[in-house]
């Protein structure tokens, strides 16, 4: 048997593996937990306050910054989707509380006059850039 007839069964595996694989990728990239997560749009309550969903997923906060209407009031509706607990705390104490995957919490920020910049207290998060920014626009 010459050699060539002999390494195309391989060659024919190594094929379908590498289709397979892209197949897998494709579907992971689709619908497997690293897709990127995809928050709701801000709206305004009908009491005037403007609620801001963010996702907690990957270590970070989606989106990352808020930019809100000048004296507004800002209400963040959080929801961590992530596979670890998370919290979301402010300069002036208010806090989520931590949040387990698949849990929810509202945090009040208040009347918004000035940039500034809410955090996840658990250790490290912070300074792996787990940081929500908010800017009045
Ligand atoms: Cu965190």
């Amino acid at each position: 048997m010459p050699r060539s007839s002999l390494l195309r069964p391989s060659r024919a595996r190594a094929r379908v593996a590498a289709a397979l694989g892209a197949l897998l990728l494709a579907v992971t990239a689709a619908c497997g937990p690293d897709a990127p997560p995809e928050p709701a749009a801000p709206y305004t309550a009908a009491d005037g306050s403007y609620h801001v969903p963010v996702l907690m997923a990957d270590m970070r906060f989606e989106p990352s910054t808020i930019v809100v209407p000048e004296g507004a009031h800002l209400v963040v509706e959080l929801e961590n989707t992530d596979g670890m607990p998370h919290d979301l705390v402010l300069p002036d104490g208010a806090t989520s509380g931590l949040l387990s995957r698949g849990q929810k919490a509202t945090v009040d920020v208040g009347t918004v006059t000035e940039a500034l910049e809410g955090w996840c207290s658990v250790q490290g998060h912070r300074a792996a850039g787990m940081v929500l920014g908010i800017s009045v626009g």
